[in-house]
């Protein structure tokens, strides 16, 4: 091994080792429902060096980077034995998706990529592309992971873009070996964003589905489905209902989706999902949350009006600019809620929070009026309250 070589080589190592290991810390100023924390989680960077370099001097003597990573984004989570565990779409340079699991203890940094990725068995009909999984902890004692697959609109030969976004579906006890179940069947033509609700209800599997009849645009599918299924193996929603749909003028205008598996709450299943419109600059992705019902998950009981989270500062900027998304949250046993979420299809953050504040959120926060002089009365029903509040504190002094 020449010395340029190996000295290369510890170069890369440090550098890595160092972004690693790097601590976070929370930004200075929250808004009292969430807080950020500055540094991404994950980036292309993070991934393992002997997943990108080959490391033999003879077949590299550059040591050069033989498959590139090109971003880590939109990842699943799940909170097992004390440790943060995130199910990451990892995107290569050739654009092709496929799922690493990164491990931590904190939650908030120091994430650690196993070894290998996730070797995720095919169907006969094989993917193309896959991304987005959500984990669901069933009450039946699997793990699942429903995921986008995409494959090509074999109906639209001359059309190299068109594209057929299908639910896929995987379990597993361990995270370690996975077992690939049959795609959701649905009636309708394109699915992506479908999740897996941890519990029976009537007996039943229920999926929050996302009913769309393009592979980008969902056109006539109204919003966030429910239907109810018999078997996860062959599953098969026959029915789907809206739960939450898109509207007029609202976050959610042209499209939104179920985020991750709703928590379980004393007061209900708190549930976040992304809400998309359409600007001059492209579309918008920003997160949102809903309550339903504990005995009804599918009935929604409160709706705050607008974004909880929304691109800022770098998050802003990506492959897919002015996108957050998010497919995975944890929560550990003291209450607290680590909310991970995509910037841009680029990099992976987090947002730290707690039951109780996020149901005083969603419980408080006043719904989407859906015109401006209904906001405008809102807010200054608002206004006046704390002027006379300020002024009888101001009395009380004097
Ligand atoms: O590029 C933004 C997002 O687009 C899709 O989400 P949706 O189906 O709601 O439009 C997904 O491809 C997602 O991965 C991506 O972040």
């Amino acid at each position: 091994m020449s010395v340029a070589f190996s000295s290369r080589l510890s170069e890369l190592e440090s550098r890595h080792r160092e972004l690693i290991e790097r601590a976070n810390r929370p930004v200075e100023h929250d808004n009292g429902v969430y807080r950020r924390w500055l540094n991404p989680v994950l980036t292309a960077e993070h991934t393992p060096l002997f997943w990108r370099y080959d490391f033999d001097p003879q077949a590299n003597p550059f040591l050069m980077e033989r498959l590139g990573v090109n971003a880590t984004f939109n990842s699943g989570a799940i909170y097992r034995d004390g440790k943060h565990l995130l199910v990451v779409r990892v995107e290569g340079a050739d654009r092709k998706s496929f799922f690493a699991i990164a491990e931590s203890a904190s939650g908030v940094d120091r994430f650690r990529f196993w070894d290998y990725p996730l070797k995720l068995p095919e169907l006969e009909d094989p993917d193309v592309n896959v991304y987005d999984m959500r984990l669901t902890e069933h009450e039946d004692g699997w793990i699942y992971g429903l995921f986008c697959t995409e494959r090509k609109d074999q109906t639209r030969p001359d059309d190299e873009s068109a594209a057929v976004a299908q639910c896929g579906i995987a379990r597993t006890r361990d995270l370690k070996s996975w077992e690939r179940l049959d795609d959701l069947v649905s009636r309708s033509g394109q699915q992506r964003n479908v999740v897996l609700h941890p519990e029976f209800v009537n007996g039943k599997y229920a999926l929050y589905t996302r009913p769309q009849d393009g592979f980008i645009s969902v056109g006539n599918g109204g919003g966030i489905g429910w239907g109810l299924c018999d078997d996860m193996a062959h599953a098969v929603v026959a029915n789907e209902i809206i739960v939450d749909r898109k509207q007029y003028h609202t976050i959610k205008e042209v499209k939104n989706g179920q985020g991750p598996t709703p928590l379980k709450t004393a007061r209900g299943w708190l549930h976040l999902a992304h809400g998309v419109r359409d600007t001059a600059a492209g579309l918008r992705y920003v997160l949102y949350m809903f309550l339903t019902s504990l005995e009804k998950p599918w009935v929604v009981s409160h709706a705050p009006g607008g974004y909880f989270l929304a691109p800022e500062g770098e998050e802003r900027v990506g492959d897919v600019s002015n996108v957050v998304f998010s497919n995975g949250w944890t929560l550990n046993e003291h209450g607290e809620v680590f909310i991970y979420y995509g910037s841009s299809d680029t990099r992976m953050h987090v947002a730290t929070s707690t039951v109780e504040r996020l149901l005083d959120y969603v419980a408080n926060t006043p719904g989407d009026p859906l015109t401006s002089a209904g906001c405008v009365r809102r807010r200054v029903a608002l206004i006046e309250k704390n002027l006379a509040r300020t002024e009888a504190t101001r009395k009380s002094r004097a």
